[in-house]
């Protein structure tokens, strides 16, 4: 490892992933330079390495145009449409995600949202907080007794809460591109069709332009009154005003989202609503996940570095090329 090395971290992350940055190469911050743009400029051709994350800079080929000699690209997460991988691939720059390390976190927060949304927990816990037990009992709630349940992504988060979701007696089916050999849960390739079958939509795919607006209004009908959503992959996946409509005109019965169509503002028709739980992307956010997901950052420029390649490339930059 050549500690001359210049590497970009875009935004604040967190204390060991810079300290490790900081003591292996020269990295560079530029958000605490008075003129951001100015400084990237400056030191663009300099930078071959990228330390970088969803909320920060969306790596585009106008940003890629500014780092000649830019490498890789080492996202904090396992999604990464902060990033144009296909470009990044076609200049030859390694993309690299952190998957694995985040998946049953992430689906034990599904299960958690999924029962907080049906049982109506967070609003039980307002309820008794502001004094209404002495009043009157809770409302009694909807559940998760004889749901039918569609994943839509069965990919390793999809699989992680599939597999949590079989002991509690409800039957589950999923939605993708292609069938999965190695389950045995009910395939759809029509989403439509699978919405119109299930009264639970949990949405866990990836984000970017394949995805935008998948689950429209038209899914949303087909959930029906009944239906709830949710949602623990990208806002854009969703269409936010069509599930602000069929939220306000009660044709799905509610919602437990974790995402945002624009982050982190979140629509004040959805604050107002009771009958969805909202969270603040929070899928991954324990301390010891986010640890893990910040050494993988850190040891994918490591060994990249080192000569020996990436530990978790993206499907669009795979290793051995
Ligand atoms: C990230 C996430 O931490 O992994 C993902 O795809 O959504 C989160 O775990 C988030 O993108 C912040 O960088």
């Amino acid at each position: 490892l050549d500690k001359n090395t210049n590497v970009l971290i875009t935004g604040p992350m967190l204390p060991h992933v810079m300290d490790q940055l900081d003591h292996a190469f020269t990295a560079h911050r530029p958000w605490e330079a008075a003129d951001r743009d100015a400084f990237i400029r400056d030191i663009g051709p300099s930078i071959r390495g990228i330390a970088t994350g969803g909320g920060h800079t969306q790596i585009d080929g106008a940003f890629l145009d500014r780092l000649p000699n830019l490498e890789i690209v080492a996202n904090f997460g396992v999604g990464y449409d902060n990033i144009d991988a296909a470009e990044a691939a076609r200049r030859g720059v390694m993309v690299t995600h952190t998957p694995d390390v985040l998946s049953d976190e992430v689906a034990d927060l599904t299960i958690g949202l999924l029962l907080a949304t049906l049982r109506q927990i967070p609003q039980a816990d307002r309820y008794l907080r502001a004094g209404k037990w002495t009043e009157r009992p809770f409302a009694l709630s909807p559940t998760l007794r004889n749901r039918k349940i569609g994943i839509m992504g069965l990919g390793r988060i999809g699989k992680a809460i599939a597999n949590r979701l079989v002991p509690f007696g409800v039957e589950i089916s999923y939605f993708g591109r292609t069938r999965k050999a190695d389950v045995d849960f009910r395939f759809y390739s029509d989403l439509v069709a699978m919405a119109a079958a299930v009264d639970v939509l949990v949405v866990v795919t990836p984000g970017g332009v394949e995805t935008t607006h998948l689950v429209n209004a038209e899914v949303l009908a087909a959930l029906g009154p009944e239906g709830v959503l949710i949602n623990v992959a990208r806002g854009s996946v969703v269409d936010e005003q069509s599930l602000i409509r069929a939220l306000a005109d009660k044709t799905i019965l509610g919602a437990g989202l974790d995402v945002y169509e624009h982050e982190p503002e979140v629509p004040a028709e959805l604050i107002a609503m009771e009958h969805v739980v909202l969270l603040p992307h929070i899928g991954s956010a324990s301390a010891e996940t986010r640890r893990a997901m910040g050494q993988l950052v850190v040891d994918n420029l490591i060994t990249w570095f080192s000569g020996k390649g990436p530990l978790t490339p993206v499907r669009e930059t795979p290793w051995p090329r």
